[in-house]
């Protein structure tokens, strides 16, 4: 955890409920699809009859949480059901809800920018997942713990997307590092990783482009940012997050294969739960024990896990959260009229 000591300062006690509520909002869409088969678990303390586990592995699979991950929670419920350790319907939800927690505890990992910086953090992924917008909404909570923020606009491809930062990073008063459109973009990364280290700023947020259409270009050219930045400072990257857009559920996984064979992938962002309703694809991420390649080797990794960092829940700054597994299945499994909208 981190040991910066603003964090919990600034966190009133009324903050969790708005805090749990803005993610229960936005995984409402998934929510609502799994309470065909979930809902009904609370609708009062019933026995467990035989369709209950079917109409509850219907619910799971339709939010793409995987077949395998799907079929061995249903083993696990079923197995409770027969040795009789479940009363009722509620236990069963209990249960349930302990399982779904104990899957998605390793996917659980702290984005880490303490010094010494310059901490050069790449964002990857697919055009229009949200790596702009992540990287906007991360450089605003950086600076209000007290970092200083610095921008490269690597996505040299669409003038749209260097414009796009810089008018963010003027407005927001946050340096942005950029060329005309159609640089080289690991040129335009070199120079920024260059700038920060000589101002000593402490993070800097790299934006890349994502032209699946031109994939062996991409991934090229990602590689060779990669390579450049190692010239400056062999530790560099640091951190390179892969971005999803939840709502391609398990798409996502063959995202993260062929991002992985490009460059080395140490976290994800999965954004857009709230226009989806495959939320569950988080569980099929942890299933497929994807690997941090930063912690495969080292130290106190406890867990060798590919973490997800943050999760998307909306357009807003406040609506970029980091991931908890217990308030992520808390929100997903809530009783409907216990979550205020
Ligand atoms: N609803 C919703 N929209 C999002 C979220 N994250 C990003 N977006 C939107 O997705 C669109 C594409 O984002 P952008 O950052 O430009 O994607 P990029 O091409 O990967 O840089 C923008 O309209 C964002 O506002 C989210 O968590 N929820
Ligand atoms: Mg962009």
């Amino acid at each position: 955890m981190s040991n910066s000591g603003n964090d919990s300062a600034e966190t009133p006690p009324e903050k969790s409920v708005s805090f749990l509520g803005r993610i229960r909002s936005g995984l409402r869409k998934t929510r609502t699809q799994l309470a065909e088969g979930v809902g009904n678990l609370l609708l009062g303390e019933k026995e467990i009859g035989p369709e209950v586990l079917d109409d509850l592995e219907m619910a799971l699979l339709s939010t793409d949480v995987g077949v395998a991950t799907t079929q061995g929670i249903i083993a696990e419920l079923a197995e409770k059901v027969r040795r009789s350790q479940l009363a009722d319907t509620r236990a069963l939800h209990s249960a349930l809800s302990e399982l779904l927690k104990q899957k998605l505890i390793a996917l659980e990992g702290q984005l880490s920018v303490s010094p010494p910086g310059p901490r050069v953090i790449f964002f990857v992924g697919v055009n229009g997942v949200g790596k702009t917008t992540t990287i906007g909404k991360l450089a605003k909570k950086f600076q209000r713990e007290g970092h200083s923020v610095m921008l490269a606009a690597g996505d040299t491809f669409r003038a749209a997307a260097v414009e796009q930062l810089q008018v963010w990073g003027d407005r927001n008063d946050v340096p942005v590092v950029a060329q005309a459109q159609g640089s080289d973009s690991a040129s335009v990364v070199y120079d920024a990783v260059a700038s920060a280290r000589s101002k000593g700023v402490d993070v800097l947020l790299v934006d890349t482009a994502g032209r699946l259409q031109a994939k062996a270009q991409l991934m090229d050219e990602l590689a060779k940012i990669h390579r450049v930045v190692k010239r400056l400072d062999a530790d560099a990257p640091h951190e390179v997050i892969l971005v999803l857009d939840a709502g391609v559920g398990q798409n996502a996984l063959s995202q993260v294969q062929l991002f992985g064979e490009a460059v080395p992938l140490t976290g994800l962002v999965l954004t857009k739960l709230d226009g989806s309703a495959k939320a569950g694809v988080v569980f099929a991420i942890a299933e497929s024990g994807l690997e941090n390649a930063a912690k495969n080797s080292d130290e106190d990794a406890a867990s060798g896990s590919l973490p997800v960092y943050f999760i998307g829940v909306g357009e807003s700054e406040d609506d970029l959260r980091p991931f908890n597994a217990e308030d992520f299945v808390d929100a997903l499994l809530a009783e409907e009229t216990t979550v205020a909208e």
